[in-house]
């Protein structure tokens, strides 16, 4: 995939997370997350792309499926790296940005036509971690086992591990258990794509992410780790027969399935995510004199490599170009 897409799905992540940003604190997440996919699919629809985009989450009151480029192939317009196939939360920790709490993001995952999966809306348990631990952690073994490995990787003791868990009831054993083991805790409200993309970078303080989120959510931190040289396992959950079916008739086998990051996407992809609201990963958006100052990054599977791009967004020229409906 050419290196210049990076650039463009880091502009539809900014785009987004501005729009967010916005409306930051107001209390309103339909209307919030509506700003921020608009915001997105008007960047991507102007964008040199040709493919097709999977909009999550499921629950979202916007369209799910948008094609892009139709019109400019029509034109004979040519798209060096052919049709990709894009999966975008424009806002990631919707009720985060409603509040003005941390750790909400806007992200799209790009690879080759047919090489994501699309996967169930349901829950799933993951652990994540970033490039120092891997190939040592087992979601099927106890939570301190995991830890003890994740230290001994790092070079470090587990006291010195800070794991990042959502702070929901369904985690109160293994939060029970991750302080037996004296590790250090950072409690989210919301947002573990942020909290996963924060295990890539050294100094995030984030060594682990451990515990249950969204599957949409999953996938992409899988993939992110995947192009990035971390490590992420994880488990579809099933709360009832329907569930499982919904994870069966998506071409995954039983929730007991370890999956890792092949198993949602293959071959080269990129992942752009952009900070609406300080998270563990990135900074959130700054607005001053008129302008947006946005802190994204983006992970290129081919390479490696990540990037973080810091943008300053003349506010006039944003607001004129989404009037015109251009970006
Ligand atoms: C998590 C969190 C997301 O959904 O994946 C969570 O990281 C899972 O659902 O930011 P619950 O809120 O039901 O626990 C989000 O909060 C996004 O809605």
């Amino acid at each position: 995939m050419r290196r210049t897409l990076a650039l463009e799905l880091v502009h539809a992540t900014e785009s987004a997370a501005i729009a967010a940003a916005r409306r930051m604190g107001r209390g309103e997440e339909q209307a919030t997350f509506l700003a921020a996919f608009e915001a997105m699919h008007r960047a991507l629809a102007a964008a040199r792309i040709q493919g097709h985009v999977v909009v999550g989450p499921a629950e979202a009151d916007v369209p799910h499926e948008l094609e892009l480029g139709g019109e400019r192939d029509a034109g004979g317009e040519a798209h060096d790296e052919g049709r990709v196939e894009l999966t975008a939360i424009p806002l990631e920790g919707t009720g985060a940005c409603a509040a003005g709490d941390p750790n909400a993001l806007s992200v799209v995952v790009a690879t080759a036509a047919g090489a994501t999966r699309r996967v169930p809306a349901v829950y799933m348990d993951k652990i994540a971690v970033g490039p120092g631990a891997v190939g040592v952690v087992d979601i099927a073994a106890p939570a301190a086992e995991n830890l003890s490995r994740i230290a001994k990787a790092l070079g470090t003791k587990v006291g010195e591990l800070t794991v990042a868990i959502l702070d929901r009831p369904r985690h109160r054993e293994l939060i029970r258990t991750v302080r037996g083991c004296g590790a250090r805790i950072r409690l989210i409200k919301d947002g573990d794509v942020s909290a996963a993309l924060a295990t890539l970078i050294p100094d995030s303080g984030i060594d682990v992410l451990l515990g249950i989120g969204g599957a949409l959510q999953g996938m992409i931190a899988a993939t992110a780790l995947r192009c990035g040289g971390g490590d992420v396992q994880a488990r579809f959950l099933a709360a009832d027969s329907e569930e499982r079916a919904a994870i069966e008739a998506a071409g995954f086998d039983g929730p007991d399935t370890i999956l890792t990051g092949d198993s949602f996407s293959t071959g080269d992809a990129i992942v752009a995510a952009t900070g609406v609201t300080l998270g563990d990963a990135l900074r959130g958006v700054t607005l001053l004199g008129g302008r947006a100052v946005t802190h994204s990054m983006v992970v290129r599977g081919e390479t490696g490599t990540l990037r973080f791009i810091e943008s300053h967004v003349r506010l006039d020229a944003f607001d004129l170009r989404a009037d015109l409906g251009r970006t």
